[in-house]
């Protein structure tokens, strides 16, 4: 047995050669909530090793900025894992790609492509509109049945990004949508778990069910991906830019066509693998975390009926009942604002971040870290803090507002729900504009509750790449005036 102490770096949690600290890693509990407590013991910010990898483990809002912004540039390697180079293509994405060229010149187009369509523009609040339309319509029918939200949520999030990546959507019941919900889901149950596979790379050549189910599911994902691909290429035109996948293919043939000696498209790498990679990730996170943040909102209005029924008083003097909610009316809504904010600390999409990779030696406060060595930012410690945050597990909107309760306001630096710094989420103005619209939209027509005599929903997470809720049903009320006949002539 060997200290992992090295003079000057963080404390260490005991290892063993091959196993590293897997003894001290046996847990029933999620790996965020566990690191957070092995605080106790080994302070802050402290090491362990996974297989052969140092892992340093920051759960302090302090060492965390530390390496995202102060020494953002020095701490934007990721590692490679076996799960996540199966979903990538050995990290041709943006999410799971190593700093460099590539990573940095795919991040640029699609970061150009999203502004694009950004806020100035009215199409993607009129695509968020359409879909937020048609999903209070469906969950305004279903009557006091109880009804399967999440599946109606996510075909809602993903036709908006089916509309910015591919200019199409989704009927309800449409075969491929059906596939597509069990592919995604069999991805996040698997990907970038540090499951054993992703602690002993050598465990592949025993293929295991979780990386047999994911090769299956990215399998699928692919090939939807490619039909989309060749759509697109067959009518394509320099003339007109449709979605952010025509963004890319432009992209892609100005670097051909400007091929020089020294940027070649192999080394900024266009490749027809990076542009799939790519829109996968924006697909992928525009599903998964839009419709999760969703989820967790209303579960927690179902749990705290004061706060839906404040922000529905809210909705009700500000945007009335004549009109549905629209973009330029967050500014006029701080409590639905506020209650965003506060579902983004108390259950953080992900609470583990993507892990970092120190590029060249370099340190943490006063530690040394070692390049190469994998940091881990515990947005969970952040987010639940208790000497920046009173009460930490309460759900508690108020927080986020003004003394005078009348303006928003972040009351802590320890918050940081779409992480910080050079790979801080390329999707925060998107998801923001997404759940706030669908949100009012939903909160003007109808009220959230469950059935009487049926339990309320679990707020605990199920872990994994996203932290998700675990499944639910909800009774969709329709509010006064907007019974079936109003929501018809609307
Ligand atoms: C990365 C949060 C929605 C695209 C991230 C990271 C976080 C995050 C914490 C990791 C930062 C890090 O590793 O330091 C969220 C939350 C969302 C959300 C809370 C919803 C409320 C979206 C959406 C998109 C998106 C809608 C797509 C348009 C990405 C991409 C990255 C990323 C591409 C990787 C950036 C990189 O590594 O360079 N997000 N995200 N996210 N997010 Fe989001
Ligand atoms: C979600 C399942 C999809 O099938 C593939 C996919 C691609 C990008 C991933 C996303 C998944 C989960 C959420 C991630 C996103 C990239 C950035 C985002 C990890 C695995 C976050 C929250 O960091």
């Amino acid at each position: 047995r060997r200290s992992l102490e090295t003079r000057g770096g963080p404390p260490g949690l005991p290892a063993f050669p091959l196993i590293g600290s897997l003894l001290s890693l046996r847990s029933n509990q999620a790996p965020h909530v566990l690191f957070q407590k092995l605080q106790q013991k080994y302070g802050q910010t402290y090491s362990l090793m996974m297989g052969a990898h140092t892992v340093i483990v920051v759960n302090h809002h302090q060492h965390a900025k530390e390496v995202l912004l102060k020494k953002g540039k020095i701490f934007a390697g990721r590692p490679r894992t076996v799960t996540t180079d199966v979903l990538t293509r050995d990290g041709k994405d943006i999410a799971f790609a190593d700093y460099g060229a590539t990573w940095r010149f795919h991040r640029k187009t699609v970061h150009g492509a999203l502004c694009m369509f950004g806020e100035g523009s009215a199409s993607i609040e009129k695509i968020i509109c359409r879909e937020a339309l048609s999903l209070c319509d469906t969950l305004g029918e279903s009557g006091r049945a109880s009804l399967d939200l999440s599946s109606e949520l996510t075909r809602a999030v993903t036709n908006v990004v089916c509309s910015l990546c591919f200019s199409s959507s989704y009927c309800r019941g449409d075969p491929e949508f059906e596939a597509m919900l069990q592919f995604s889901q069999g991805i996040v149950d698997t990907v970038a778990k540090d499951s054993l596979v992703d602690i002993f790379p050598w465990l592949q050549v025993f293929p295991n069910a979780d990386l047999r189910l994911l090769k299956q599911c990215v399998s699928i994902r692919d090939k939807l991906l490619q039909k989309k691909y060749e759509e697109h290429k067959s009518d394509y035109s320099d003339h007109e830019q449709r979605d952010l996948l025509d963004a890319l293919l432009r992209a892609k043939r100005s670097a051909e066509n400007n091929n020089t000696a020294e940027i070649t498209t192999e080394t900024v790498g266009l490749s027809e693998d990076h542009l799939l990679m790519t829109v996968g990730d924006i697909f992928g996170a525009g599903v998964e975390t839009t419709s999760t943040v969703l989820k967790w909102a209303i579960a927690y209005l179902i749990h705290h009926p004061q706060v839906q029924k404040r922000i529905q008083e809210e909705l009700d003097s500000v945007v009335g009942g004549d009109r549905p909610p629209q973009l330029s009316d967050r500014g006029n809504l701080p409590y639905l604002e506020a209650t965003i904010r506060e579902v983004l600390r108390i259950r953080p999409v992900a609470p583990l971040l993507i892990p970092h990779v120190a590029q060249t030696d370099t340190s943490i406060g006063k530690f040394t870290v070692r390049k190469g060595a994998r940091i881990i930012i515990n947005l969970w410690s952040l987010h639940h803090d208790e000497k920046e945050w009173k009460n930490p597990e309460m759900f508690d909107p108020g927080r986020f507002l003004n003394e005078e309760g009348t303006g928003l306001c972040i009351p802590s630096p320890s918050y940081l729900p779409f992480g910080a710094g050079v790979r801080v989420c390329l999707g925060e103005a998107l998801a923001k504009m997404e759940i706030f619209l669908f949100l009012s939209w939903i909160l003007q027509r109808l009220t959230m509750t469950v059935s009487p005599g049926q339990p309320l929903p679990s707020l605990e997470g199920k872990f994994g790449v996203v932290l998700q809720p675990v499944k639910y049903k909800v009774n969709a009320t329709p509010r006064a005036g907007w019974e079936k006949s109003h929501l018809q002539t609307s």
